[in-house]
């Protein structure tokens, strides 16, 4: 791949590097390093021939982009899509896919239901189906990372918070790899599984009625502010699809980013182990080392200059947050897993506004996960294959075959 200035043809400002790698392709999610770096080094804005849209893998633009929400824009798709030019595939999110005021008032209701205060009374419960989940497969002692940790543990606790019957959750993975594959273009990722999206829509928009909720959960608590007020009762189901969209699939690869992490970096582990109550910002620190939500998009509201270039109205832009996060403009060894490391202002949950709002929510399953294996586990080791899991936005495993002894 070669990065060249050229003049603008497909809409680039002049002087904007172009590359024609697609940040889409099996190849690119397979190793993204190297692309990573050049991304960095072609300059603060690229341009990406592929799909005729902006760059930005720096940090110092990354975080731009993400604390000026009204010039770059979420209301017209946070995907290649423009939804000012195509209809979404679904309902358009009333909390992702908006902009202030719009999104204000949303935004406070679903930062409310997921507040700290809403994560004490979940802690102690969350903990010991950690602790039940860590006992079990150190009697194993050989299992996936993936399926039987990763997706196991947050399958055995958010659900059940959120308020889910019990029929009908083998549609919640589904679903949510469909969301984050809809970010993509239209490749074979996105089509395929749109293709085959209606019996999870289905299932999904079920679930999220007031009637299919159990009283105390997350879902029932959003309806609750729709008779308080806040929201209308049109949007509170809406609002309950967005946390069956974001809330599990998210947190499943971020704990299985930080099972990888420590299966690779035994010094790390010995850290952790020798002091569990790292536990939390090991997690952390996996969430900006893999990056488990790579990429998404802005879209321009007006011309606006960023890293020296005007740009214009209208534009895409794809933010390269695993870039962003192994910048070394901004991190130390940022190639480097260091559980100790000050990982403020990572880029992994966002940043600004639209920040993640289940950030409480991810980190109290990755903690309490990974402090139970801390205080269990001498050592972990990789037995078999480790094979990749591929997704338009998402970074992470399909497998990881490890064994683990006793402390
Ligand atoms: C997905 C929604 C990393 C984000 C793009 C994850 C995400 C957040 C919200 C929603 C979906 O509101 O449906």
């Amino acid at each position: 791949m070669t990065a060249t200035a050229t003049s603008p043809g497909q809409g680039a400002a002049p002087g904007v590097p172009h590359l024609d790698f697609d940040p889409f392709s099996i190849e690119f999610f397979a190793d993204p390093f190297a692309t990573h770096e050049e991304l960095r080094e072609a300059g603060p804005v690229v341009y990406l021939d592929t799909y005729g849209v902006y760059g930005v893998a720096r940090y110092a633009e990354v975080h731009a982009v993400l604390n000026d929400p009204l010039t770059f824009c979420s209301s017209r798709g946070v995907g290649l899509s423009d939804f000012a030019k195509e209809k979404p595939w679904r309902p358009q999110s009333i909390i992702l896919e908006a902009d202030p005021p719009a999104h204000t008032r949303t935004r406070a209701v679903l930062g409310q239901v997921l507040s700290a205060t809403a994560m004490k009374p979940l802690r102690s419960h969350f903990a010991a189906r950690a602790e039940a989940k860590a006992d079990e497969l150190l009697a194993r002692g050989s299992f996936d990372a993936i399926t039987d940790l990763a997706e196991a543990y947050p399958l055995s606790v958010f659900p059940d918070a959120l308020g889910l019957q019990q029929e009908g959750r083998e549609h919640l993975l589904p679903y949510a790899s469909l969301v984050f594959n809809s970010f993509g273009p239209p490749n074979r990722l996105r089509q395929e599984a749109i293709e085959r999206s209606a019996p999870h829509q289905a299932y999904v928009a079920e679930q999220c009625r007031r009637e299919n909720l159990v009283p105390g959960g997350f879902g029932a608590c959003i309806h609750a502010r729709a008779d308080a007020g806040d929201i209308t009762h049109d949007e509170a189901p809406l609002l309950v699809r967005s946390l069956l969209s974001a809330g599990l699939d998210t947190t499943v690869y971020g704990i299985g980013a930080t099972v990888y992490c420590l299966a690779r970096f035994p010094d790390q582990l010995a850290k952790l182990r020798s002091d569990p109550t790292l536990a939390r910002n090991a997690f952390e620190e996996a969430v900006r080392f893999e990056s488990p939500v790579q990429t998404f998009f802005r879209t321009t509201t007006r011309e606006v200059e960023l890293g020296g270039h005007s740009i214009g109205e209208g534009e895409k832009i794809l933010m390269f947050l695993g870039a962003a996060n192994r910048d070394p403009r901004r991190w130390e060894n940022p190639d480097r897993y260091d559980i100790t490391r000050r990982t403020a202002g990572h880029v992994g949950f966002g940043s600004g506004i639209h920040m993640c709002v289940g950030q409480l929510v991810a980190r109290l399953e990755g903690e309490v996960m990974l402090s139970a294996l801390a205080r269990r586990v001498g050592s972990i080791e990789i037995t078999g294959e480790v094979k990749r899991r591929y997704n338009n936005t998402l970074r992470g495993l399909e497998s990881l075959p490890i064994t683990i002894t006793p402390a």
